[in-house]
C-alpha cells in the first residue's frame, strides 16, 4: 500500500456560524497523515448551487445533517486502499457514484467535506502547505496573496433585512501588502463603529460581521457612512481603498421586478424596478461613490439584463457572477460567450468537489474574468479558501468583516502565508 493510501474516512455534525448543523469529514491516510475539512452553508442561496443535503426531520428544526454522514460512509466503504494523490479520479468518482447532475443524491456537502479531506490529508503527508498543493494542481507556482473584500456592513438576508443590498464591501487595493490591507480594513472597521455610536445607531453586527443598524434610511446611506469612516481613517477613497456591493439581487426579485425597500413592501409600497431601472440605479451609486465591483447586481436567470449590466460599467466595474453562475462550469461558458460579466465568485460548495472548483477558476482565468473566492455566511474556522487563493493566485478573496471568529480566522491564516512566503507573495 502507498503511503498516501486512504485508510478511514469518518464524518461528525458540527455547527456552523449561525448555530445550525454542518458536516466536518476526517480523512486518515496509511503513514498516519490525516485532513480535515468542514462545510459552510449559504443563507441567500443560488438556484443552481449542487444540492445541500439536509434531515428534513424534527431535530434541529430540520436542518440535521445525519443523512450526509450517511453519505460520507458509503464514500468511505468505497475508497479504502486509494491514493490520495489521485484527487480528480477520486472527485469523479464521487460525482459518479452519486451520479446527478447536481448532487443530490449523496449531498454536495458531503462530497466537498471528502473531496477537501483528501486533499488536507494528501499535502500534510507531502509536508506541502496547502496552498501549494493547490497550486501544483492548477499547474500555478506564482503564489499571491489576495486583496481582500471586506465586509463592513450587512444587509438582506444576513442581517434582518437593514437594506435591500446584502453587503457593502470595503477594498484595500493600494496597500501595499496583505497585512497592511488587513490594518487598513480594521481602522476604517473601528472608525465606523465610532461614527454609528455617536449617531445613535446600533453597531451589533450581522451573518457576516458587518454593522447592520436597523432604522438605516436607504440602501444609499451605508455608502455615506462607509465613505466618512474611510476619510476620517487617513485614506483615500479614489486612490487607496474603494467599496464592492453584493447586491444579492435574486433575493428580491419577483416576477420580473425588483422589489427595493422590504420594509416598506410590508405595507405593500415596495418600490419596483425594471432591469433598466436597476441599472440606472447602479450607474448612479457609481456616479456618487467609488463602488470597482458590484456583484449579482441582477437576478440569476436576467441574462439579458446581465449582458446589458456589463456594457453599461463593466469597462471600469467588476461585474461579479455568484448565484448567477453558482461556480458551475457550464454557467460560466455561457456567461463568457455572451459577455455577461467580466468576473465570477468561487464557492467551493456552490459545485462539491475541489476538481470541478479548480476547473472554473482555469476557465475564468483563460477568458480573462476575475475570480474572487469566497466565504458563506453561514462559516466555520475552516481556512481552506485562503489557501485556494494563495495557491490559485486570483489575487481576490471575499470572507466577510474584520469581525467574528470564523471570518478573521481566513485572514489570520492569511497572514501566516503571507509571513511564510515573504517578499514573493
Ligand atoms: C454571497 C454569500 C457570501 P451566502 O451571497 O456572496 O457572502 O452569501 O453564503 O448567504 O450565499
Ligand atoms: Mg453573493
Amino acid at each position: 500500500m502507498v503511503k498516501t493510501a486512504i485508510t478511514r474516512v469518518k464524518a461528525r455534525q458540527i455547527l456552523d456560524s449561525r448555530g445550525e448543523p454542518t458536516l466536518e469529514a476526517d480523512v486518515y491516510l496509511a503513514d498516519g497523515s490525516f485532513g480535515r475539512s468542514s462545510v459552510p452553508a449559504g443563507a441567500s442561496k443560488g438556484k443552481y448551487e449542487a444540492v445541500e443535503k439536509r434531515d428534513e426531520k424534527d431535530d434541529y428544526h430540520g436542518k440535521g445533517v445525519i443523512s450526509a454522514i450517511s453519505g460520507v460512509n458509503y464514500l468511505g466503504s468505497k475508497f479504502i486502499g486509494l491514493d490520495a494523490a489521485e484527487q480528480e479520479k477520486i472527485d469523479n468518482l464521487m460525482i459518479a457514484l452519486d451520479g446527478t447532475d447536481n448532487k443530490k443524491n449523496i449531498g454536495a456537502n458531503a462530497i466537498l467535506a471528502v473531496s477537501l479531506a483528501v486533499a488536507k490529508a494528501y499535502a500534510s503527508s507531502e509536508k506541502m502547505p496547502l496552498y501549494r498543493y493547490f497550486g501544483s494542481l492548477i499547474g500555478n507556482s506564482e503564489y499571491r496573496l489576495p486583496v481582500p473584500f471586506v465586509n463592513i456592513w450587512n444587509g438582506g438576508a444576513h442581517a434582518g433585512w437593514a437594506t435591500d443590498l446584502q453587503e457593502y464591501m470595503i477594498v484595500p487595493f493600494a496597500a501595499s501588502s496583505f497585512s497592511e490591507s488587513l490594518r487598513w480594513c480594521s481602522e476604517i472597521f473601528h472608525t465606523l463603529k465610532e461614527l454609528l455610536e455617536k449617531s445613535g445607531y446600533a453597531t451589533t453586527v450581522g451573518d457576516e460581521g458587518g454593522f447592520a443598524p436597523l432604522n438605516v434610511k436607504s440602501n444609499e446611506e451605508p455608502l455615506e457612512w462607509i465613505l466618512k469612516a474611510i476619510e476620517k481613517s487617513g485614506y483615500w477613497p479614489e486612490d487607496e481603498v474603494a467599496i464592492a456591493l453584493d447586491a444579492a439581487s435574486s433575493a428580491f426579485y419577483r416576477n420580473g421586478k425588483y422589489i427595493l425597500n422590504f420594509k416598506e413592501r410590508e405595507n405593500g409600497r415596495g418600490i419596483m424596478r425594471s432591469t433598466d431601472e436597476m441599472i440606472d440605479f447602479y450607474k448612479e451609486l457609481k456616479r456618487r461613490f467609488p463602488i470597482v465591483s458590484i456583484e449579482d447586481g441582477l437576478n440569476e436567470e436576467d441574462w439579458n439584463g446581465w449582458v446589458e449590466l456589463t456594457k453599461t460599467l463593466g469597462s471600469n466595474t467588476e461585474i461579479v457572477g455568484d448565484d448567477l453562475y453558482a461556480t458551475n462550469k457550464g454557467r460560466l461558458e455561457r456567461g463568457i460567450e455572451l459577455r455577461a460579466s467580466n468576473a465570477i465568485l468561487i464557492k467551493p460548495n456552490q459545485i462539491g468537489t475541489l476538481t470541478e472548483t479548480l476547473d472554473v477558476i482555469r476557465t475564468a482565468m483563460k477568458n480573462g474574468y476575475a475570480a474572487i473566492i469566497s466565504h458563506r455566511s453561514g462559516e466555520t474556522e475552516d481556512t481552506t479558501i485562503s489557501h485556494l487563493a494563495v495557491g490559485t493566485a486570483t489575487g481576490q478573496i471575499k470572507a466577510g468583516s474584520v469581525c467574528r471568529g470564523e471570518r478573521i480566522c481566513k485572514y489570520n491564516e492569511l497572514l501566516r502565508i503571507e509571513e511564510e512566503l515573504g517578499k514573493s507573495g
